[in-house]
């Protein structure tokens, strides 16, 4: 690991502040991050952002939270009731929480929620970028941040940053669900290496991204622009270690006989859980209820401890839940106690450290029974405390923890019968048996801490190649600076069609341009100082029919064939030889045969293959496979493939944007001021083939190839306008304002 210093960012500080008159002190706080990332956080020499929590200080007294914070290497982020309201309780504990855990029916729609979730995400961006020093490495964690990465990348392109989801991933027919699920995607692929705890929901994310942003992920990474972001599976571990020596503290084991002795000589079963409706306690209790009823002589053998930490008490589905939990408890107390006892202890708060390891000390079988849990680290602090190598582990088969514990009992928990069979097999297991599963289980908790996760995952992000942005203006200067600074001489625009001008449409013929655009484009040309060429992959006939009394030069085809402005006449690149297209149509014909939703478009330097409206996965398929076979079959021919935005295309070697952009910037005076923008690898070759001080925009997620980034066309569009409005004298083309 290099020395550079560690920034951690959650939503939550691992301690909570407590203001008592003059004194300021911190007390650690609970929840999987705090316990798990704390340690890790105070053997290192890191940084730690998060919200306090409502320190209800004065500003002088927050002076001092501050200052305290600061000294144990917190950087608190002070955040406002109403945005605590909307994106802590709102947007992610009502919408996100619900949704990635599968329940899609809790979410509701709250568009207020959103606007404050971007608005903090800001607020942790601002605090983070202005804390960053050069060489600092970025680690943002869990599902309150989803928009963080990327609002990172936009300030520190340089900047080394980590991402860690610590709940499920969802399927992606799940995630598409939710309204923004484009911007979410977005703000992860600002991070050079996301991290997930199972190979399960890394291959959901991928899902995701395929389906929903058209984005085609390798095994391991995707491609975003001109960066590679990886992912990786690294399941979080505990303080095994720590919990170990806990439960061999004298005082604790002084607990656990006190627990087994207040137990009566029955057999303790245990639920340690935050009160949540993700970890099914009210199924877990049907569980039981089933279980005595065909097993009436347990219900007083049995001492079920179920510990339940309050949790999200503002979101209204928690509150409804708690209701359901508590009558659920009643009524079976109720109908199951006996004179001496009753089976069910419940216990509503949070409890020690060191009651909490007693517990796990002196329970005979520990529930985890979660309905969907990313991880789960009770059922590894379980385990971790059980040095005596003693007691059952009953887990779900929806915790990520199921997918490394072998040794565990593992139920699916809407089995209510299968649940209530794991509890009885529990109490039944032979010592021999309960010691060789208790082996197994320790030997990975153990083996694998929350040290060894965390050095996992920092050790995969220091070992990537940065990422060094090939722009060469330094940040400060922005795009419209130096298009205002362009404007005072001649500008000669280069501008790609499709997805720079307009949207990608599902059709080709689907992308005509709009009055609004021609209008721009009309203006853009008949200003003084002014050119604009329009390089695109259409046919000349299409061109000519969308732009061909508009004054602007028009090159089609990438650029075999062009006409200047005023010109009726088009002028190939070189001279044409179709004679090639006899062998390579019968193929691409072939494979829009057998691949429904594709088809050929023949053009008279080119052919391509379209597969945008085939269903993704095997339109992917096919795509590689015709590369391939391409590949193979046109290796010595003055012919190349090109791979576009869901087509693939044969033309002649050396016809291409590229060749334009050395004809132009050839013809073009050295005063004149280049600006190119395009949204694909064709527009790569074009920003390339440019001298090093053209203006190279390059539309979508990333700069790539460019040295600029714009979001999309709406944007471009904007930006144009933005050109004629400069001039003073233009005002009158105002009306061409886009929507
Ligand atoms: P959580 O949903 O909070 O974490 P979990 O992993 O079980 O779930 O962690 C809970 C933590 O709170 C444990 O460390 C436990 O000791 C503590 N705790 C629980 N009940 C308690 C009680 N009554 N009193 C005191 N302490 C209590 C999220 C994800 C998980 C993921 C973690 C870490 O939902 O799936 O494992 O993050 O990534």
């Amino acid at each position: 690991m290099t020395d550079s210093r560690l920034l951690i960012v959650a939503n939550r500080l691992p301690v909570t502040i407590r203001v008592n008159g003059p004194s300021v002190e911190t007390v650690p706080s609970s929840g999987g991050i705090a316990s798990g990332l704390g340690p890790f956080h105070r053997r290192s020499r890191g940084v730690w952002f998060g919200w306090p929590g409502d320190t209800g200080t004065t500003p002088e007294q927050r002076i001092q939270v501050d200052a305290h914070l600061g000294a144990e290497g917190f950087v608190p982020v002070h955040l406002s009731p109403a945005q605590i309201d909307g994106y802590y309780h709102g947007f992610a504990n009502a919408v996100l929480w619900p949704l990635f855990h599968y329940s899609v029916d809790r979410m509701p729609v709250d568009p207020a929620g959103w606007s404050h979730y971007r608005e903090v995400n800001e607020a942790f961006a601002e605090q983070v970028a202005h804390e960053y020093r050069p060489g600092d490495t970025v680690w943002v964690h869990d599902y309150h941040l989803m928009l963080l990465p990327d609002m990172l990348r936009q300030r520190l392109p340089q900047a080394r940053i980590g991402f860690f989801l610590h709940i499920p991933f969802p399927a992606s027919e799940v995630f598409r669900v939710l309204p923004w699920r484009r911007e979410i995607l977005q703000g992860l692929l600002g991070a050079d290496l996301i991290g997930f705890h199972t190979f399960g929901y890394l291959r959901h994310f991928m899902t995701s991204l395929l389906h929903i942003d058209g984005v085609e992920p390798d095994v391991d990474r995707v491609r975003v622009g001109e960066r590679d972001v990886t992912v990786g599976a690294f399941p979080m571990g505990i303080d095994a270690r720590g919990f170990a020596a806990l439960a061999d503290d004298p005082r604790v084991r002084a607990r656990i006989d006190a627990l087994r002795h207040e137990a009566g000589g029955r057999r303790i079963v245990l639920g340690v859980d935050r009160l949540d409706y993700t970890k099914g306690i009210p199924r877990r209790l049907e569980a039981f209820a089933r279980l005595f009823e065909r097993e009436p002589a347990l219900r007083d053998q049995i001492r079920y401890i179920q510990v339940a930490v309050p949790s999200r008490g503002e979101v209204a589905s928690y509150q409804h839940y708690r209701s359901e939990v508590d009558e659920t408890v009643g009524r079976m107390n109720g109908a199951f106690g006996t004179v001496q006892s009753l089976p069910i202890h419940y216990v509503h708060h949070s409890v020690t450290q060191e009651d909490l390891v007693a517990l796990y000390g002196a329970a005979d079988v520990m529930l985890v029974t979660p309905l969907r849990d990313g991880m789960n680290l009770v059922a590894k602090e379980f385990v971790a405390s059980r040095t005596g190598e003693d007691g059952v582990l009953v887990l779900s088969e929806f915790a990520g923890a199921s997918t490394e514990l072998q040794g565990a009992i593992t139920v699916n928990p809407y089995d209510v019968h299968a649940v209530a069979d794991s509890i009885q097999r529990g109490l039944s297991m032979t010592a021999d048996e309960q010691r060789a599963r208790m082996r197994m289980l320790r030997r990975s908790v153990c083996g694998h801490d929350v040290f060894a996760w965390a050095d996992g995952f920092l050790g995969r992000l220091h070992a990537l190649r940065p990422h060094v942005p090939r722009g060469v203006l330094p940040p400060s200067r922005t795009l419209p600076a130096v298009l205002a600074e362009a404007r005072q001489s001649r500008i000669r625009l280069l501008l790609d069609y499709d997805g720079t001008l307009v949207p990608i449409a599902r059709a080709p013929e689907l992308a005509a341009p709009d009055g609004e655009l021609v209008r721009l484009l009309h203006q853009l040309a008949s200003e003084p100082g002014m050119d604009v060429d329009i390089v695109s992959g259409r046919s000349r006939g299409q061109l000519e029919r969308w732009f061909g009394h508009v004054p602007v030069a028009l090159w089609a085809e990438h650029g075999f064939w062009r006409r200047s402005v005023g010109c009726l006449r088009w002028e190939p690149a070189m001279p044409l030889d179709s004679a090639w297209m006899v062998r390579v149509k019968p193929i691409l014909d072939q494979f829009a045969e057998s691949t429904p939703g594709t088809h050929v478009e023949m053009k008279t330097a080119s052919m391509a293959w379209h597969y945008r409206s085939a269903a993704r996965d095997f339109g992917m398929r096919q795509a590689h496979e015709l590369r391939l076979l391409l590949g193979d079959l046109l290796s010595n021919q003055p012919l190349e493939v090109l791979e576009g935005k869901k087509v693939i295309e044969v033309r002649m070697r050396g016809v291409g944007k590229g060749l334009v952009a050395q004809r132009i910037h050839a013809e073009t005076d050295p005063g004149v001021a280049l600006v190119a923008i395009g949204d694909d690898r064709t527009d790569e070759e074009l920003f390339r083939a440019l001298p090093a001080e053209a203006i190279t925009v390059r539309v979508g997620c990333s700069a790539d190839g460019a040295r600029f980034r714009i979001d999309d066309h709406r944007s471009v569009r904007r930006l144009l306008l933005s050109i004629l409005e400069r001039d003073p004298l233009k005002q009158r083309f105002r009306q061409a304002q886009p929507a």
